[in-house]
């Protein structure tokens, strides 16, 4: 087979000083930290859609990078160049999982019938390219948003008709996802919400959703698919409003609806803004549910109001990430680069240095984390502000007490003593001295 990417090597670790644009600065797979392998911590993920597909067409503008990989787009030799191109981009970086939704994997025919026997061929393909490597997939979904027929909802659809035809995808897309080895299997509810409730019943909309969602689940237990399904919260865009607004909601609905059990959040970076929430924030309220499955990374830019699904950089917004998720002990998912190139980085060698600016940015998170958690002046600041708890009167509160007994407890001392500072100003210090100082990996 021969190369796509000839002008890239591939990529190893250097160190924080190797000025190689092909080299990891940060990301050392082997390295331990905190008592796991770096890529233990960060099982990285390929997002097939960018990285494979998306060339640089936007509102205003066609492509700009050629993806065709020698073939002609739309035919399944190309679905298999991208296959090719794939393996030999994840083995160059070391990426041992990749994402995709149905329609990434080959064009879309106008008969569902031809669809999946395509989907059956490339399958096929992508196994034994699977084969002698570590590469497996992390999540499978079903895009029940680009085709016209779902311009009004899939689960959330007016049409009897459209559901069919969007349960018959996430059943395709389940078999995949089984037959890939697939981790995790993802909605999101990309038109699932509404444009104006003067023609939406939402009560009605929402309980279909939770009907497709309990029937995937049946499907999946009863093929064998043994992992998590995540809910992938996203305010708005395409829809102005979303159902799967924000984790709390979809959490919310999941416990509602009886789907707790069987799913977890899949939280991206970028609709975390845009629901007007930081990215720890959702990962955090994920956590305390004992729902954090997986991560979407990337970042969106604050002066603009949409999802630009940028490679992450900012390595203050990855080490509060990484805080999270070794408090929450891991994700059940990994980290699936949901990003891809600004349009104007239009070259192959932009694709590998998306991954290598991504992957650094968590590394750095993940060391950087680690040295908080290690310095431990946070955690300790933490525990000692709720000590009040740990008092009598706070033990029997905790345990189960009165309201009487509480009320006669405050009029025994009168007023509170002085209300203790929340010390948020120190507390970003003691974060940006280790996020720049020359803290190294812990010792553990
Ligand atoms: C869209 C988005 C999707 C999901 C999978 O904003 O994030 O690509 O990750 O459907
Ligand atoms: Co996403």
């Amino acid at each position: 087979m021969s190369e796509i990417f000839v002008n890239v090597p591939v990529i190893k670790y250097e160190g924080k000083d190797s000025k190689n644009p092909f080299a990891f600065k940060f990301y050392d797979a082997d390295r331990v930290i905190l008592g796991k392998k770096m890529k233990e911590h960060l099982p990285f993920a390929m997002a097939w859609w960018h990285n494979l597909g998306a060339a640089g067409t936007d509102m205003f503008g066609r492509d700009t990078a050629d993806k065709s990989f020698g073939a002609e787009k739309g035919t399944m030799e190309h679905a298999k160049k991208k296959v090719d191109a794939g393996f030999e981009f994840m083995q160059k970086l070391g990426i041992e999982y990749f994402c995709f939704h149905d329609v990434d994997l080959v064009p879309e025919a106008d008969d569902i019938k031809e669809t999946n026997r395509r989907l059956d061929e490339i399958s096929d393909y992508i196994l034994e390219k699977m084969q002698g490597t570590d590469i497996k997939c992390l999540w499978g979904t079903a895009n029940m948003f680009s085709n016209p027929r779902f311009m009004n909802g899939a689960g959330s659809t007016n049409s009897a008709e459209v559901y069919c035809f969007a349960a018959a995808q996430i059943k395709k897309a389940l078999d995949l996802t089984v037959k890939l080895g697939g981790r995790g299997y993802v909605f999101w509810g990309g038109r699932e919400g509404y444009e104006t409730l003067l023609n939406t019943d939402m009560k009605f909309e929402q309980e279909n959703i939770a009907r497709l969602m309990k029937m995937a689940v049946e499907y999946g237990r009863s093929i064998g698919f043994t992992g998590d399904f995540y809910i992938e919260p996203k305010p708005k865009e395409p829809m102005k409003h979303q159902y799967d607004f924000d984790a709390a909601t979809a959490i919310g609905f999941l416990r509602q609806y009886g789907l707790d059990k069987d799913f977890k959040m899949n939280i991206e970076a970028n609709h975390a803004t845009l629901a007007g929430h930081t990215f720890r924030h959702e990962l955090r309220v994920s956590a305390i549910n004992g729902m954090l499955g997986s991560i979407d990374a990337n970042q969106g830019d604050t002066l603009l109001g949409w999802d630009t699904d940028e490679f992450p950089s900012d390595v203050y917004e990855a080490t509060m990430c990484m805080y999270e998720v070794i408090k929450a002990g891991g994700l059940t998912g990994g980290f699936n680069f949901d990003a891809k190139n600004r349009r104007s980085s239009n070259t192959y060698e932009d694709m590998f240095h998306g991954f290598i600016l991504g992957m650094d940015t968590f590394a750095l998170g993940l060391i950087k984390a680690a040295a908080i958690i290690e310095d431990g002046r946070i955690d300790d600041f933490v525990r000692e502000r709720y000590a009040s708890f740990e008092s009598e009167i706070g033990k029997e509160i905790l345990h189960g007490t009165t309201l009487q007994r509480l009320a006669a407890y405050a009029e025994k001392l009168g007023s509170t003593s002085e209300p203790a500072s929340g010390r948020q100003e120190y507390l970003n210090g003691i974060v940006n001295s280790i996020l720049f100082t020359e803290v190294d990996c812990p010792k553990k």
